[in-house]
């Protein structure tokens, strides 16, 4: 038989086509299960009670963009009990409704299609649910897709957005809100609903606003994986706990970090350096540490919150302010780094796991005054000369020479720009791939894309800088056990007691063993012996005394993972597919009842799931003003790390107990294993668990 046609009859052969068959047993199984429904969904029709009791600081530019649906309340809902012909006729009525996800990916998308489609399906066979393509373009080009059953059985319970796809772009001009109009006019839909984040629910407020003339209502959903919706009341109180596809991203993360960590902790040689997603807020890396117990998790709320107290105490002396003591700098951060790495190896340890959050320069100041001022000015560029900045400079060096030639053009006496000689200096001493990082693209909503600069690179490069400067110092050693040490030498017939001294700083009783900082080459090693009449200028090192010298001698090697789109892509977990599922039911009741400018939401996410409860949010008071893009916009104020919750508490006041710097075994955790149906405390984020369970203490 050919080659060929053995391959052929492997092809053929029909048990071979079952294993490989891309649609497993598991994903049929997958794609069978319904999630559960929360209590109030067992009813057919449910009614809105709108409720008082929450406060929100409402912005005026708020009210005055958006005064048709700033005054929404939230709304509760309550099942249906006996008949109520007005609201059954409401939910039975013929609609069409449009859905389309916008920005990053996140698991449990196509849950909120899946529960749409059902409510919809079972209050009026008739009802149609239209996909737009491709994200919010697809509302501007009127690209479409009718959602069938067949469609929707396909997806249920599976991750990603492959269904409908996504986009990023925003319908932020009159021409595209026009356009979007139309084509929702043109479908003849009654509502339209906007999977999507922070800005995304934005932009579902602005739409909800502008189709009320056409009687289209506009339903918003909390998606990201970020897990920086988080919806509270002015007085605190959590109506959205977290956005959905957070639970499946940070388990996903967590269960990779935590290979690694069992990784390193048996081949004892790397530091795995893991940037974790989360353009901004940390709290995909804060879930991730209470997951495994990595030894160092950066938290980049932590970091903007920290106060350098010996400058501070030295300005007040000199009765100054210094506004450097404000925030940790990208330098200090290293350092901290350093003195981590440096107590781990002094115990044997010279691996561990760091976990970086992707947007952690966010928060150190320096960096985040260079954002701000390069946004300007490419802002100010586009505005002035009706181009835009990165079509006009294409590489690199363009972009630099036009950065120079503003720093020159600030030393003319009349003119004010935002980046003069200094800026341009300390710009000039960055790497270059972090220049090309800081000058990139912003997307269509202003923000800076974290996620395609190296910021685990910037970071290990100033690592590794002082690593050898601590190495040279003498102070970055790899402690030495001394039972290995005593075998080693008795074993050569050496005393470990007579050179022990001379080698070590910590003979005295100490379980690992650190060379003298002042032993740091192999002559260094000489003249310490030479000195205490070990040996002859002309005898040679003892080759036991030297090989535990050389085996002191750390090397910093490093694995750089970066978590982010896999996680993203993953198939949501039971938290994530009960909560899109009853999120995708909750957005077609608000529509039967008439709800638009509102948010869908589940309250109680952090209990059980019996205390779950369906509610609408009024998207419109969430709003707040941030710079995007050089000017003031009204966006949904993001959430990121509280460094009061108990969560964050928990995981500052374990830090050292996972630093792990003693010896003896690390702390590292591994998380439970993703199981289809399960109950365990893993069946929500630890975050919201932790949360709750301190909440009041
Ligand atoms: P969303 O806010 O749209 O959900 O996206 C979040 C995110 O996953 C961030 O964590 C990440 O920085 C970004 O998307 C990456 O975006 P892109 O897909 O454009 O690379």
């Amino acid at each position: 038989m050919s080659d060929n046609d053995q391959v052929q009859s492997l092809l053929d052969n029909p048990k071979i086509q079952e294993v490989i068959d891309s649609v497993n047993p598991e994903l049929v199984e997958r794609r069978r299960h319904t999630p559960r429904r929360c209590r109030v969904f067992e009813k057919p029709c449910c009614r809105l009670v709108e409720s008082d009791e929450y406060r929100f600081h409402i912005h005026q530019e708020a009210a005055a963009q958006l005064p048709d649906i700033i005054h929404n309340k939230v709304q509760t809902l309550m099942p249906l009990e006996g008949e109520d012909g007005q609201i059954g006729a409401l939910h039975e009525k013929q609609r069409t409704i449009g859905i389309v996800f916008s920005g990053g990916p996140a698991p449990g998308g196509h849950n909120v299609i899946a529960g749409l489609f059902d409510a919809a399906k079972a209050a009026n066979p008739d009802n149609r649910v239209i996909g737009f393509l491709m994200g919010p373009d697809g509302i501007i080009e009127n690209e479409t897709i009718e959602l069938t059953g067949q469609i929707v059985d396909k997806y249920r319970n599976v991750g990603g957005f492959g269904m409908i796809k996504t986009g990023r772009t925003k319908i932020d001009s009159r021409e595209k809100m026009d356009l979007s109009r139309q084509t929702c006019r043109d479908l003849g839909l009654s509502a339209l609903v906007v999977v999507g984040g922070d800005d995304s629910n934005t932009n579902a407020a602005f739409l909800a606003q502008e189709m009320l003339k056409d009687g289209i209502q506009v339903i918003g959903v909390p998606k990201t994986i970020d897990g920086d919706i988080q919806v509270r009341d002015a007085d605190g109180r959590a109506l959205c706990a977290m956005s959905f596809g957070f639970h499946t991203a940070a388990r996903g993360f967590s269960s990779e970090i935590s290979h690694l960590c069992t990784d390193c902790a048996s081949d004892v040689k790397y530091w795995h350096i893991c940037k974790v997603m989360g353009r901004v807020a940390s709290h995909l890396a804060l879930e991730v540490a209470l997951q495994t117990h990595a030894n160092i998790t950066l938290i980049g709320e932590d970091l903007a919150d920290y106060v350098d107290g010996r400058r501070l105490a030295n300005a007040t002396r000199e009765n100054r302010v210094d506004y450097t003591a404000y925030g940790m700098t990208l330098r200090h951060l290293s350092r901290v780094i350093c003195d981590a790495i440096v107590r781990r190896a002094a115990v044997g340890k010279n691996y561990g796991v760091l976990v970086v959050p992707e947007g952690v320069l966010e928060f150190i100041n320096e960096i985040q005054v260079f954002i701000i001022k390069l946004n300007t000015i490419i802002a100010v560029y586009n505005r002035e000369h009706d181009t835009d900045f990165h079509s006009k400079f294409l590489i690199l060096e363009d972009k630099l020479d036009y950065l120079h030639r503003l720093a020159r053009l600030s030393r003319g006496e009349e003119i004010f720009t935002v980046w003069n000689t200094r800026d341009d200096d300390l710009f000039s001493d960055i790497p270059d791939f972090f220049q090309e990082g800081l000058l990139m693209e912003r997307d269509s909503h202003g923000n800076f894309p974290f996620s395609q600069v190296e910021t685990e690179k910037v970071l290990l490069g100033l690592v590794r800088d002082y690593l050898n400067i601590l190495k040279d110092r003498g102070r970055y050693k790899l402690g030495i056990q001394r039972r290995y040490y005593e075998k080693i030498l008795k074993r050569a017939g050496l005393n470990p007691d007579y050179y022990g001294p001379m080698i070590f700083r910590n003979y005295d009783g100490h379980d690992h063993l650190l060379v003298k900082e002042s032993i740091i080459s192999i002559k260094t090693l000489r003249t310490a012996l030479e000195d205490a009449g070990a040996i002859g200028p002309k005898d040679p090192i003892p080759r036991e005394v030297e090989n535990i010298y050389k085996k002191s001698v750390p090397s910093f090697k490093t694995q750089i993972h970066f978590y982010g789109y896999d996680g993203r892509g993953s198939n949501p977990t039971w938290f994530d597919r009960t909560y899109t599922y009853n999120l995708g039911l909750t957005v077609f009741s608000l529509i039967a009842n008439g709800a638009t400018g509102q948010m869908a939401a589940i309250r109680n996410l952090e209990k059980h799931f019996d205390a779950w409860e369906p509610i609408g949010i009024p998207i419109a008071p969430l709003m707040h003003i941030e710079d995007r893009k050089g000017r003031l916009a009204l966006v949904i104020e993001r959430s990121v790390v509280d460094l009061e919750s108990p969560a964050f508490k928990v995981v500052k006041a374990l830090r050292e107990k996972w630093l792990a710097a003693h010896p003896g075994d690390d702390d590292y955790r591994i998380p439970a294993a993703l199981y289809h149906e399960c109950q365990t405390e893993e069946d929500r984020p630890l975050t919201l668990l932790i949360n709750e369970l301190g909440a009041g203490a």
